[in-house]
């Protein structure tokens, strides 16, 4: 931990962000049992250290592209949480005015393109948002969340092929957390490590321990740096795991039960929380205060959320294209 530039105030805002985005999940999950959200939901209690490791490298104006797991990206990006819970509330309040819902989580304003659920989907999107900030001649980047099951669709390798020949500012971030739905990585991958693609396009790519939130920051850090200074792509591999099924609808019964408990061993906020209290960063009293206070955030916007207006029958077909 000591290898990193972070200071304290920063590190205890990197744990208070993930524990957000764990108890957001949590506060989902409820939800959804009682029956007081509509759709689905594909949840990423997990995979914090990725989502916040990443965007807490990211500058304002920077651009985040994310998947059908958006929740902790769009937290970790900083959309207010109110917007997001009213958004699975489909009400005029969220971040898409009800009408995305919890796949297409986002505002652009705040840097997250709404999320994208087709499979790799995102990658040319966050491709051509580069190429936009290299021709107005921007300083700004766009990193690109995308699974394990993406880096296996056509436009992984053209989107990346893209944008190493025009040096785009743009960083890949490959959340591996083992399967895509209910398929296992090493079923549908040769390689170990999807990063070793990297090769075939000329850009540098590296495998990170995806749970460790500042090695994870660390590796963003650089490969920002990289883009903004105009020398191209880097594609990250975070190793990670979702603690959930696929989806609401899925138990994950096709996992060993045995590496289930292995990964939740290695859960990225408690390992954290470990690391900040060993080094005398994070008390106990304070991680129950920041506890506490997440809690109360997340009240606040179920509150407002069920308070909410649902989007007027008139509005039904503005800002929508399709
Ligand atoms: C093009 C396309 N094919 C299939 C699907 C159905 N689908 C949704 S998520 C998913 C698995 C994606 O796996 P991965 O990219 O590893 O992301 P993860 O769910 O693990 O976060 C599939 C097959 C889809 N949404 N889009
Ligand atoms: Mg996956």
């Amino acid at each position: 931990m000591n290898d990193s530039n972070l200071d304290s105030k920063q590190r205890l805002a990197i744990y208070r962000r993930m524990v957000l985005c764990r108890k957001f999940e949590e506060r989902v999950y409820y939800l959804f049992l009682e029956g007081r959200l509509p759709g689905t939901v594909h949840q990423s209690a997990g995979q914090e250290a990725s989502a916040v490791g990443v965007c807490s490298a990211l500058a304002e104006g920077d651009v985040i592209t994310s998947t059908h797991r958006p929740h902790s990206h769009a937290i970790a990006r900083g959309l207010p949480v109110k917007s997001l819970m009213a958004e699975l509330f489909a009400k005029s309040t969220g971040c898409c005015r009800g009408k995305g819902g919890s796949m297409h989580l986002g505002d652009l304003a705040l840097g997250m393109l709404p999320a994208i659920a087709i499979v790799g989907g995102g990658i040319p999107l966050a491709t051509g948002q580069a190429l936009a900030f290299q021709y107005l001649g921007k300083k700004n980047i766009a990193a690109c969340f995308f699974g394990d099951g993406a880096a296996n669709i056509g436009t992984f390798h053209e989107a990346i092929n893209m944008g190493a020949i025009w040096n785009l500012p743009v960083v890949y971030i490959c959340e591996n957390n083992k399967y895509g739905a209910s398929t296992s990585v090493e079923k549908v991958m040769k390689v170990e490590h999807v990063s070793t693609r990297a090769a075939a396009y000329g850009i540098p790519g590296m495998t990170i321990d995806g749970n460790d939130v500042e090695a994870v920051h660390r590796a963003m850090s650089s490969a920002a740096e990289r883009a903004r200074g105009g020398r191209g792509p880097t594609l990250l591999e975070l190793e990670t795991y979702r603690f959930s099924g696929h989806s609401r609808s899925d138990p994950g019964h096709y996992r060993p039960q045995d590496e289930v408990a292995a990964w939740k061993q290695r859960d990225p906020v408690g390992l954290y929380e470990k690391a900040l209290t060993d080094h005398g960063v994070l008390t106990e009293e304070a991680a129950r205060q920041i506890s506490a206070s997440v809690e109360k955030e997340l009240d606040e916007a179920v509150k407002f959320a069920e308070e909410s207006p649902s989007p007027a029958a008139e509005e039904c077909l503005s800002d929508v294209f399709a």
